[in-house]
C-alpha cells in the first residue's frame, strides 16, 4: 500500500527525491490511498520530542506531548482529515509516542537483539515461504548463578508483557480529554491487576523454591537485584541500559527530560498518603475531605497513588508510583551525565522483565493493603448465600488424576514481520519457549434448597497451602496470595446442580491466538473503531500463564470456590461488542466493571476476628479442595 501524499506533506529532506522514490516503488504497489491536503494543525509540541529519542509514559514531559497529539487526532473533523494529519505526523513525530497504532508494532521491546538480527538476515536471504523460525533462546538474560533468573519464564513472557502493556493502553493515567481516563473503577483496577501480578509472582517464587518478595520499601537502600535486558531499541538504535546489582536511587536532575525530583519528594508523598489512610479521608484541591470509605476508597487511592489525573490532589499526594518507575529506570544515570536513556522500568511494555518491578509494586500494594486492613471485615452474613451450599468440587485434566494439574514447556511460533521494516517483505517467525499447562475442567456440585431458581456468581481462586517453611499458611498471609482463576454467573435449579466449567473459559485470560494477534500483520487500520476494539481485545492475562509452574514433586495448593448471591453482585447493563471475556483484570469496554463487590472479594479484606485459617473462613456457599501442581520438565512444539 502506498499513500499518495501531497507534496507539501513531505519533509524537506525527502521532497527533492520524491519523484525518484515514486518511480522506484511505482509498479510494485497493490493499493494506492489518496491523502487529502488539509491545513495541518500545530504539531510543534508533539514534534518537540526528537524522532529518535526514547519515549516514556512515565515522564511528565512526554505525557504532555502524547496528550497533545491525542487531542489533535481526536479533534479532527472527519476520518479523511485524521488520515491526512496522521500521514503528515508519521514522518515527523516520535514513533514511540503512545498511540496504539504505532506502538503495537515494536517487537524490539519484547525480544533479544540477537534474535532480531537473525530475523533480519533470514528475511534478506530466504524467500518468504521457506523461511525458518528464529529461536529465541530459552533463558538468555542471565545465568542460574542469579537465583532471580529462575523466574525468567514469567518476567520475560511475551504474553504477560503484552497484557500489561495493553492494560495501560486501555487505562491511560493521563490524556487532556478527561473522558479518555475516566473509566469505571480504573483506580481500583490499577490496584487489583497489580495486586494479582504480585500474588502470582509469589506463587511462582514458591514454584522455584524461593521465598516471597520483599518489598522495596526503603528508598535509600540499594536495589539488590541487577538486570541486563539484552535488547536494542530500534527507535533509538541504542541498547536498553542495564542496572548493576546494589544500585542506589539518586535525586533526578535531567534537564532535557524536564525532570527535577528528589527522593525526598517521594517520601513526602508516601507519608501524606499514609496519613490520609490513617485519617480515613483525603484532602482534595479545594480543601474538602473525601472519605476513604468501603465503597470508593480504594478507587480514590488507586488514582492517587498511581497517580492518574483523577487523583483528588496531585499537589499534596504527588505521583508516587509513576515516579518510582522513573527513579528506578534512571538509577544508572540520574543526572544525564552519560547521556543515557531510561532502563526497562521506564516503559510499560518492558517493565515486567525487571525483578525490581515486583519489589516496587509489592511496596505499592503494601500501601493499598494498609487501607484494606482498616475496613470492617466481611461478616458471615455478607459472605453467605442462604439456601445455597457447595457439596463438592473437583478439577480434572483429560485422563489425569483428579485434583492434579500439570505444567510443562511449549515452543510456539509467532509472526513478527509487522514490527520490522525488513525488505523483502513476508512473514518472519520467532520461536519462543513459554510455560503451558494441560487444560482442565472444574466440576462443582451445588445444592439449592431455596425452592426457587436462583443465580450465583461463581468465584474461583487458588493459593499455596504452605509457607516457605512448609507450615500451613495463616489466612492473613494466604489471602494475599490468592490468585483469581475464574468468575462466572450460573443459574441454579431447585435441588442439586452440577456445574462444569473449562479452564479455557476463564474470565481472567484470553486465548493464545488473541495474545499474539497484537503482533499480527492483519491489524485494523489506525484510527478506526475496529482498531480501538482490537486494542481492548489484546488485554487479558495470557491463558498459557493461568496456572503457576508448580514443582517437579508437586506444589501443594488450595483451590477455593464461592457461589455468591448474584442479586447482590449484579450490574445491570447491556454487554455489546466483543472481548468482554477477560473482564476480571480488564473490565468491559465502555461499560461498568461487571461486579458490584470489591475486586478480589472475598479476600480483599482481613478475615473476621477469630478466623486464622481458611477452613474457618468458609460459609456453606464456599468450599476448598487440595490441588497439586506438578511441573514436568519437557518441551513440546505447539502445532499452529
Ligand atoms: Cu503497571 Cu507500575 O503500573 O507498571
Amino acid at each position: 500500500t502506498v499513500f499518495d501524499v501531497p507534496d507539501s506533506f513531505l519533509t524537506d529532506r525527502y521532497r527533492p527525491i520524491s519523484n525518484e522514490v515514486q518511480s522506484r516503488v511505482g509498479d510494485k504497489v497493490e493499493q494506492r490511498v489518496p491523502v487529502r491536503e488539509i491545513s495541518i494543525p500545530d504539531l510543534r509540541i508533539p514534534m518537540s520530542l526528537g524522532r529518535d529519542e526514547q519515549f516514556s509514559l512515565f515522564l511528565p514531559k512526554h505525557r504532555r506531548i502524547a496528550g497533545r497529539l491525542i487531542d489533535i487526532f481526536m479533534n479532527m473533523r472527519s476520518v479523511d482529515d485524521l488520515q491526512s494529519v496522521a500521514v503528515y505526523a508519521r514522518d515527523r513525530v516520535n514513533p514511540g509516542l503512545d498511540l496504539p497504532s504505532f506502538s503495537q508494532t515494536f517487537p524490539d521491546r519484547f525480544i533479544d537483539s540477537q534474535v532480531i538480527r537473525k530475523m533480519r538476515e533470514e528475511s534478506f536471504v530466504v524467500q518468504p515461504g521457506s523461511r525458518m523460525p528464529i529461536t529465541i533462546p530459552r533463558d538468555y538474560t542471565a545465568s542460574d548463578l542469579d537465583p532471580e533468573h529462575r523466574l525468567w519464564y514469567f518476567r520475560e513472557d511475551l504474553g504477560i508483557n503484552l497484557h500489561h502493556w495493553h492494560w495501560h493502553l486501555v487505562y491511560p493515567f493521563e490524556a487532556s480529554a478527561r473522558s479518555i481516563v475516566t473509566k469505571d473503577c480504573r483506580g481500583e483496577l490499577f490496584y487489583y491487576i497489580h495486586q494479582q501480578v504480585i500474588a502470582r509472582f509469589n506463587v511462582e517464587r514458591f514454584s522455584n523454591n524461593l521465598a516471597r518478595l520483599l518489598p522495596f520499601n526503603n528508598l535509600s537502600h540499594p536495589i539488590s537485584e541487577g538486570y541486563f535486558p539484552k535488547m536494542d531499541s530500534l527507535v533509538a538504535s541504542r541498547a536498553w541500559p542495564p542496572r548493576f546489582e546494589s544500585t542506589r536511587l539518586s535525586d533526578l536532575n535531567r534537564e532535557a527530560d524536564q525532570l527535577n525530583v528528589e527522593i525526598g519528594d517521594l517520601e513526602r508523598w508516601r507519608d501524606r498518603i499514609y496519613e490520609a489512610i490513617h485519617q480515613g479521608f483525603v484532602m482534595d484541591e479545594r480543601g474538602n475531605r473525601v472519605p476513604l470509605d468501603e465503597a470508593t476508597g480504594i478507587d480514590t487511592l488507586g488514582n492517587m497513588i498511581e497517580s492518574s489525573i483523577l487523583s483528588p490532589n496531585r499537589v499534596l499526594y504527588g505521583d508516587l508510583h509513576n515516579n518510582g518507575h522513573t527513579f528506578i529506570s534512571y538509577a544508572h544515570d540520574p543526572t544525564s551525565k552519560h547521556l543515557e536513556s531510561f532502563g526497562v522500568m521506564g516503559d510499560v511494555s518492558t517493565a515486567m522483565r525487571d525483578p525490581v518491578f515486583y519489589k516496587w509494586h509489592s511496596y505499592i500494594d503494601r500501601i493499598f493493603q494498609e487501607h484494606k486492613s482498616r475496613l470492617p471485615a466481611y461478616t458471615e452474613n455478607q459472605l453467605n448465600y442462604s439456601g445455597v451450599s457447595i457439596a463438592g468440587i473437583q478439577v480434572d485434566t483429560n485422563g489425569g488424576r483428579p485434583n492434579n494439574l500439570t505444567t510443562f514447556w511449549q515452543k510456539s511460533d509467532v509472526d513478527m514481520s509487522r514490527g520490522f521494516d525488513f525488505l523483502p517483505r513476508g512473514n518472519v517467525f520467532a520461536r519462543f519457549t513459554h510455560l503451558q499447562h494441560l487444560p482442565f475442567t472444574y466440576t462443582i456440585s451445588v445444592n439449592n434448597d431455596s425452592g426457587a431458581q436462583r443465580f450465583g456468581y461463581v468465584r474461583i481462586f487458588m493459593a499455596p497451602k504452605n509457607d516457605e517453611r512448609g507450615q500451613p499458611m495463616l489466612m492473613r498471609d494466604q489471602r494475599s496470595m490468592m490468585i483469581e482463576l475464574d468468575k462466572f454467573v450460573t443459574s441454579l435449579n431447585p435441588g442439586p446442580n452440577t456445574i462444569r466449567r473449562r479452564s479455557t473459559e476463564s474470565s481472567v485470560t484470553i486465548p493464545f491466538e488473541r495474545t499474539f494477534r497484537n503482533l499480527d500483520a492483519n491489524r485494523p487500520a489506525a484510527g478506526t473503531a475496529e482498531e480501538l476494539e482490537f486494542n481492548f481485545c489484546g488485554c487479558g492475562w495470557p491463558n498459557h500463564m493461568l496456572v503457576p509452574k508448580g514443582l517437579p514433586e508437586g506444589l501443594q495448593c488450595v483451590l477455593f470456590i464461592m457461589v455468591s448471591n448474584y442479586e447482590n453482585d449484579r450490574i445491570d447493563q447491556q454487554l455489546v461488542g466483543r472481548c468482554s471475556d477477560a473482564a476480571s483484570y480488564c473490565g468491559v469496554r465502555d461499560r461498568l466493571y461487571p461486579d458490584r463487590q470489591s475486586m478480589g472479594f472475598p479476600f480483599d479484606r482481613l478475615p473476621r476476628s477469630g478466623v486464622d485459617r481458611l477452613v474457618n473462613f468458609l460459609t456453606p456457599n464456599m468450599s476448598i479442595v487440595d490441588v497439586t501442581i506438578r511441573h514436568e520438565n519437557r518441551t513440546v512444539q505447539r502445532q499452529n
